[in-house]
């Protein structure tokens, strides 16, 4: 099957999830996305309060050698069973997701275009841009309503780690991106990644019964 993986990047709360599902609910089963962030390493051996300091916006933090294992096998057409990943308890869920292959692949995590054999792997690299402060305000409601969090540890964490792996691993891969999105709210910016996708799903299912 011939498949085109595109790399959704950008800061926390940039908005990229946002885009990311929007494309998933307007696509279904034709394509297929990956979130680097259920690939975090579980720290079963540390506290709860010990796993509440760690540095999670290093690229060490994460699993990235079964992310591309697990997009090498989608890219030949075989399912894969996805870790999830527990942000309110700060570790591995027990739970896993079984991801089927399609035409087109998404994969989207802050730090993915940081590492050079994903970059490799993507055909199509994008990032999304938001200003720090409407990154935060946004972070701040999300992990509160959705990550179990405090607005003390919220505001600690980003302080201590969040913003200045930003600046030192996130923000600089906005220079290898093919394509750089003002937003994940953006509407225009949906528009036209959407009618790319189309074009893709089309492209490749030609090939395919060409082949
Ligand atoms: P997004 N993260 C946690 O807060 N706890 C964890 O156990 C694992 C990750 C955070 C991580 C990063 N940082 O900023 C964010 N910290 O999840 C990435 N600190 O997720 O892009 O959805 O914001
Ligand atoms: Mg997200």
């Amino acid at each position: 099957m011939k498949t085109t993986i595109i790399g959704i990047a950008g800061g926390t709360g940039s908005g990229k999830s946002t885009f990311t599902n929007r494309l998933k609910k307007y696509f279904g089963d034709d394509v297929t996305v990956i979130y680097h962030d259920n690939y975090y390493r579980p720290h079963d051996d540390l506290s709860f309060q010990e796993r509440q300091h760690i540095n999670y916006d290093h690229p060490k933090s994460l699993e990235t050698d079964l992310l591309i294992e697990q997009l090498q096998q989608l890219k030949e057409g075989k399912s894969v069973e996805c870790p999830v990943y527990d942000f309110a308890h700060h570790t591995r869920s027990s739970a896993t997701t079984i991801i089927k292959p399609s035409r087109v692949i998404i994969v989207e995590g802050i730090l993915i275009l940081q590492d050079e054999r994903l970059r490799d792997l993507f055909d199509i690299k994008i990032f999304v841009e938001a200003d720090a402060d409407e990154r935060i305000l946004r972070r701040v409601l999300r992990d509160i309503n959705e990550r179990g969090r405090d607005l003390e540890n919220i505001i600690e964490q980003y302080l201590e780690t969040v913003k200045p792996m930003h600046y030192l691993y996130v923000a600089p891969t906005k220079n290898v991106a093919d394509i750089v999105i003002n937003s994940g709210l953006n509407n225009i910016a949906f528009d036209v990644i959407k009618v790319k996708i189309q074009e893709l799903l089309k492209e490749n299912s030609q090939e395919d019964t060409e082949a």
